[in-house]
């Protein structure tokens, strides 16, 4: 017996500033319903994709900040959404910004909840990897502000039982890190989902801006081939109160292909039958993890040669 998920990876074109709650989630409800008539069993919405993608621009006013964060997911503010996925029978992945608001305190994190075909929370990430800085750069043409508006995520890189296999989940900058994928196949995942909000242009390095298609890709189709897993990526596109962010949302077979990409800048659904035996071959053959990459064995290795990891040098 064959484990094909039918995935269906939902970019969203750009969300201004101006558009309501209940705008946005009509935008997502649309490709809910439009993959659920393609018979997907899972659909995968993008990083924060209820709201613009605020840290591109500098907020000192907490109230105007506070408004971009949820703080219960799925809640009241997704109710529609998740209502309307639990009605269809189709699972969801949301990313969204959240915020843990204790008596005395606020935590503020990028996360994503991954909610299965019942409506029931499989479970929750926060993004590790924060890009950008924490101060004004008024002379950029936008912003890179995660490093203020978000603590690094404190669940590390867990993964789950659900849709017939092993699920993990990491956010936009996390897809360029090596032991992202890594800690997640050590975890045993066969499906890794994210969502991205990726300008075309790099203030600081313009000179790396040809370079941002191919390194997105890159960094993913190696990912998905070390490591054996299917790799779904979805971007938020196109000119969004004047940044320019790339679409090129993807699914990534563990051979390192890309089976099927998005071709606008706007709303798109790209569907795939993910195949979650096709992770077999390289997870159990061609490198075989359990005889080469156990941690055990692993560190066996670095003892018996006196290899020091940076962990070992004081
Ligand atoms: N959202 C996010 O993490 N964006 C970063 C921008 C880095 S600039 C190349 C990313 O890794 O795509």
């Amino acid at each position: 017996m064959t484990r094909i998920l039918r995935i269906a990876a939902a970019q969203s074109g750009p969300v201004p500033k101006n558009e309501t709650r209940e705008e946005t989630l009509s935008r997502l409800i649309r490709m809910l319903r439009k993959a659920a008539d393609q018979k997907a069993e899972l659909i995968v919405f993008t990083e924060c994709a209820l709201t613009p993608f605020f840290p591109h621009w500098w907020i000192e006013d907490e109230a105007e900040l506070d408004a971009y964060y949820d703080s219960v997911v799925p809640g009241v503010s997704t109710q529609a959404l998740f209502e309307e996925a639990r009605k269809l029978g189709i699972g969801v992945h949301l990313g969204y910004a959240e915020l843990c608001q204790n008596t005395d305190q606020k935590r503020r994190f990028n996360s994503s909840v991954l909610v299965n075909q019942e409506g029931e929370t499989v479970g929750r990430f926060r993004k590790v990897h924060l890009p950008g800085h924490a101060e004004h750069r008024p002379d950029n043409p936008f912003q890179n502000l995660e490093k203020r508006y978000f603590e690094v995520g404190d669940l590390g890189f867990p993964t789950w039982n659900a849709f017939g296999g092993v699920v993990g989940m990491c956010i936009c900058n996390d897809r360029r890190w090596s032991e992202t994928y890594r800690v997640l196949a050590l975890g045993g995942a066969e499906l890794i989902l994210l969502g991205y909000n990726t300008p075309d242009h790099i203030p600081e390095h313009p000179e790396l801006d040809r370079l941002v298609d191919f390194q997105h890709q890159l960094c993913m189709q190696a990912g998905a081939y070390q490591n054996g897993c299917w790799v779904v990526a979805v971007g938020k596109a196109g000119l969004e109160e004047g940044v320019s962010q790339i679409g090129l949302t993807s699914i990534i077979a563990p051979s390192g292909e890309i089976v099927a990409q998005s071709k606008t800048r706007g709303d798109e659904l790209v569907i795939h039958d993910c195949d979650l035996d096709a992770t077999t071959v390289y997870k159990k053959a061609m490198f075989n993890f359990e005889a080469n990459r156990s941690p055990e064995h692993y560190r066996a290795i670095t003892e018996q040669r006196g290899v020091k990891t940076p962990e070992s040098v004081q």
